[in-house]
């Protein structure tokens, strides 16, 4: 072996580990994220979104904790059992709000947690803390409690 082509393999052999190290970086960056990520969506006390599916059985799951200004989304899961997602109590409608259903009905703020009509999806914002009962205005025996913590 002459000396051009031992320092052309010293060199492959220094890019090898470039390379290495490069590539295991990416992938200690990548395992990183998706452990935070991973971690984020599995600490119910600090969720920012999730998804309630509503049927025949009900809100599922019916207990739900969200950080403050955390979405719910709300999704009838099946034609036959209409949906409409709204703060208790039943008919007033104003325990989130402060307002009764004929006041904030149709909710053009977005503020009301009120769907203020059936249909097939519901998302809400909830910006205030607390523990907030809610049903379905379709099917008031259908409950469940959105926990909104800061
Ligand atoms: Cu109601």
């Amino acid at each position: 072996m002459d000396i051009s082509s031992a320092m052309a393999s010293r060199k492959n052999v220094a890019g090898l580990l470039i390379g290495i190290v490069l590539v295991g970086t990416v992938l200690l960056g990548a395992w990183l994220l998706m452990n935070k990520l991973l971690t984020q969506t599995s600490d119910t006390g600090g969720v920012k979104a999730v998804v309630v599916m509503y049927d025949s059985g009900g809100f599922s799951p019916s207990e739900v904790t969200v950080k403050q200004g955390g979405t719910v989304t709300f999704l009838q899961n099946n034609a036959e059992y209409e949906m409409w997602v709204a703060s208790d109590d039943h008919l007033e409608h104003a325990d989130y709000s402060g307002t009764p259903m004929e006041e904030h009905c149709p909710d053009v703020s977005g503020l009301k947690f009120d769907q203020c009509g059936s249909g097939v999806s519901y998302s809400f914002t909830f910006q205030k803390t607390g523990a907030w009962g809610y049903h379905n205005h379709e099917n008031p025996e259908a409950k469940g409690t959105i926990t909104v913590t800061q």
